[in-house]
Order: C-alpha cells, then structure tokens, then sequence
C-alpha cells in the first residue's frame, strides 16, 4: 500500500454552469505530487464532503472565482465576478468537515479566502473599494511572475515554513481576507496592508494553512515557494498516520 498520503483537492468548474465540467488544473497537481503526495480531485457533491474526506489525508482548496456575498450575510458588489454557487456550497462543507476532523489543509487564493469565511472570518468583495487600497492585486497579466512584496510574521507558521519574513508573490485577486476568523490569525500582508496569508497551526487546529498568491505557478523558480506544498503534504502525512 502506498504510503505517500493522498490529498483531495477541489477542482474549478466552468464558467458556463450548464455544461458541470470539473476542471483539473495542471499546476496544483505538479506541486502536490512532487511534494511527495498522491492529488486526487474532489468532485462537489456538498452533501457527500464527509464521504470525500474518508478518502484524503489533506485538503487543498483551490483558487477560482469570487465568493457569493450570500456566506457573509451581503448583497454582491458589483465588481464581483465568476460566481459558481454550487462550489461555494460544495467548499464550505468540506472545510468545516475538515475542521471537525483536524484534517490538514491549505488554501490558496480564492481557497484561502474561502477557509477564512467558512470558519467566520470576513471578506472584503473588491479590495480598491473596500479597503481603499490603491494598489494594483489583479495582475492576470503576469500570473507567474512575482509582482509584490509580502511580509510575513516573524513568529509565524508560515515564517518557519518559508524560512523567511519577506516574500516576493504573485497577485491575480481583488477579493481578500478582511478580519480573520476567530481561530485563524493573519500571518503575511502586502504592502498596502492587506492580509495575504493566514493560519492556524497549533497542537489543538492541526495544521491550517491559506495564502493569498498562487505558490504553484512560481514552483519552478522560486523554491521557497515549494516548501509550503512539502510541509502540506508532511502535515497529511503525520495525519494518515496518526
Ligand atoms: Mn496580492
């Protein structure tokens, strides 16, 4: 039997919702599995989250399109974009499923975003409005490309995993973490103050992990952007385990 622990993770679906396609997404799959881990991908039937986590020893929530404002008690902005109802429902399921079980999992994204709401933390619909930030975060023009800074707490999980408190990132997101759930605290933020990573890593949470870029399109030249892949897949490892 094989002992490289199995991750579930959740796939994009298209944007034409008629058509129910699950979309894999090549990149996450790369970093899950040269992390040592086997990607298997979860498809979003919400009242089957429990059956999908039986299967997994982690759980990793992908990036897509913009949270539905209905999970955090608001009417859309209307910059808001690439709604997938029928995601949402599925994701926040699996997360608070995943949370009951203390199941490691990693958010990136709009799955970190999407952590931070299922757990009770708040959102912010359009950063440039809401958060007055001129700062430019959606750069889908460059999404392998580093384009900001990010500073990340010094006594953090994420510090100690990336072996450093200054990050360069990638950016294609104008939604964010507003406040952090009440279990979660905010580990790394941009320049502009807004919060592009958050985490729960302690005895009692397990290992809960998000970040605001996309790690697994800067792999390849940025390897301090890997150890976050290899430290998720440890964590499942030491869960299978258990
Ligand atoms: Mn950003």
């Amino acid at each position: 039997m094989s002992k490289q622990p199995v991750i579930g993770m959740t796939a994009l679906r298209s944007p034409d919702l008629e058509s129910f396609h699950h979309i894999l997404t090549g990149p996450y799959l790369r970093a899950i599995s040269e992390a040592g881990g086997y990607p298997i991908v979860l498809p979003a039937i919400p009242e089957k989250c429990g059956q999908a986590l039986d299967l997994v020893s982690g759980l990793l929530l992908i990036g897509g399109g913009d949270i539905e404002a209905r999970h955090i008690g608001k009417t859309n902005h209307p910059r808001a974009k690439f709604f997938n109802p029928l995601r949402d429902d599925f994701e926040l399921a699996v997360i608070r499923e995943a949370r009951r079980r203390r199941m490691p999992m990693f958010g990136i994204c709009r799955g970190h975003q999407l952590i931070n709401v299922a757990l009770g933390g708040g959102l912010y619909q359009d950063i440039a409005d809401e958060q007055g930030s001129k700062f430019e975060h959606y750069r889908e023009d460059l999404p392998n490309e580093p384009v900001h800074s990010v500073a990340v707490a010094p006594d953090s999980c994420l510090a100690s995993i990336m072996g450093t408190t200054q990050v360069s990132v990638n950016s294609v997101h104008h939604q964010a973490v507003k406040e952090p759930a009440p279990e979660l605290r905010a580990s790394a933020w941009a320049p502009d103050g807004v919060i592009e990573g958050i985490e729960a890593c302690t005895q009692e949470a397990g290992f809960i992990l998000g970040v605001q870029w996309h790690p697994e399109r800067l792999v390849e030249k940025m390897p301090e952007h890997r150890t976050l892949f290899q430290r998720f897949v440890n964590a499942a490892g030491a869960y299978k385990n258990r």
